[in-house]
């Protein structure tokens, strides 16, 4: 299989993030990437092709321009400031309050466009994040074209950001940016399929009222596990949307044999929906070791992943996402492709 990588990655290289209280390190780091594409390389997985630059339109078909124009200036805005460190939000809009002003602070707009003091803005986030789209595009662009599947090791990752804020590490949805792209090049339907441990909250609300795009995600519990707030069984998608949207919460401890039969049903729904593409936000956090998760999954699940989503018969493309034990990230993420490759 095709991998598309790029180094721009290491732009993105944030130093602490606000988790239980505490600024501890940040989980997401460039050695995560590193770590995949070693894996790409030992395995012989295929060619590693650098992306193309497909420029801000295909970003401007799922994100809102302000938002993509505050991505862009606010390390400059930061820095006029005075400070040189990461930028965190600390203030949101929350219930109540206005959003129909934008604040000319800085500080005021880390809040209106984000939703968690997670996810640091340095000074190469925006440049990391473009990259990462380019290298989605760059991916999605050979699958139309007629591979049968193509891996964008994507970094920084995307499924929590929406069309106007970002959080969860994520500042673009590059998986939302490449299922658009599939659509404007001709496809009628596309279908993401996200194993990531946690709630693809970006991509469901960026699709939620769209019947072209079909959204299946399993993941923690909002009763239980962040991003909370959405995620339920219960959201099937609105509108032109309504029955387009399937949500598999799964409590905390969750093993591979519940967590397969989510993704069978997700795998029915997706083959019902008769999609002529399929993205996979390919999380590994779902992992028994990861810092961040509570899921059980073992080394030997994610081939068997990868087996299932390749007998949907559809072009396929991987996005990468999270994935925090990093030592066996590269392991498990390659574990879904080659599984995928063995039945495809
Ligand atoms: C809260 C945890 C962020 C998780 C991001 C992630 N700091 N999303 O892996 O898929
Ligand atoms: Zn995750």
């Amino acid at each position: 299989m095709l991998t598309i990588y790029s180094d721009d990655h290491r732009l993105q290289d944030g130093k602490v993030e606000l988790e239980g209280g505490k600024l501890v390190p940040c989980y997401e780091m460039p050695r995560r990437a590193d770590l995949v594409l070693a894996r790409v390389r030992d395995l012989s997985l295929g060619e590693v092709v650098e992306p193309q630059d497909f420029g801000v339109d295909p970003i401007l078909r799922i994100h809102d321009a302000d938002f993509v124009g505050f991505l862009r200036d606010a390390w400059d805005l930061w820095t006029a400031t005075g400070r040189d460190f990461d930028a965190l939000p600390f203030s949101w809009p929350v219930h109540g309050l206005r959003r129909d002003r934008v604040p000319d602070s800085i500080d005021g707009k880390l809040g209106f466009y984000s939703f968690d003091a997670g996810t640091p803005i340095t000074a190469g986030t925006w440049r990391a994040a473009t990259a990462s789209v380019n290298v989605a595009l760059t991916g999605q662009r050979r699958v139309a074209e007629g591979a049968r599947a193509a891996f964008s090791l994507c970094r920084p990752p995307g499924h929590h950001a929406a069309a106007g804020f970002y959080g969860g590490y994520c500042f673009l949805n590059n998986a939302a940016i490449a299922a658009q792209a599939f659509l404007d090049q001709g496809a009628a339907k596309v279908a993401i399929l996200d194993v990531d441990y946690h709630h693809g909250n970006g991509t469901q609300s960026i699709f939620y009222e769209r019947g072209d795009v079909f959204f299946a995600s399993l993941h923690g519990h909002p009763l239980d596990e962040y991003p909370f707030f959405l995620g339920y069984e219960e959201e099937t998608g609105a509108g032109a949307g309504e029955g387009c949207n399937a949500n598999y919460p799964l409590r905390w401890g969750t093993g591979f044999d519940r967590w397969s039969e989510a993704l069978e049903a997700a795998c029915k729904r997706i083959a019902g929906y008769g999609a002529d593409a399929l993205v996979v936000s390919l999380g590994v956090d779902t992992y028994k070791d990861d810092p961040i998760s509570q899921f059980k999954l073992e080394e030997a699940d994610y081939p068997v992943i990868g087996r299932r989503i390749a007998a949907l018969g559809l072009p396929t493309l991987f996005v990468m996402e999270g994935g925090y034990a990093v030592e066996q990230i590269g392991v498990n993420a390659a574990g879904v492709l080659t599984g995928f490759e063995e039945s495809a």
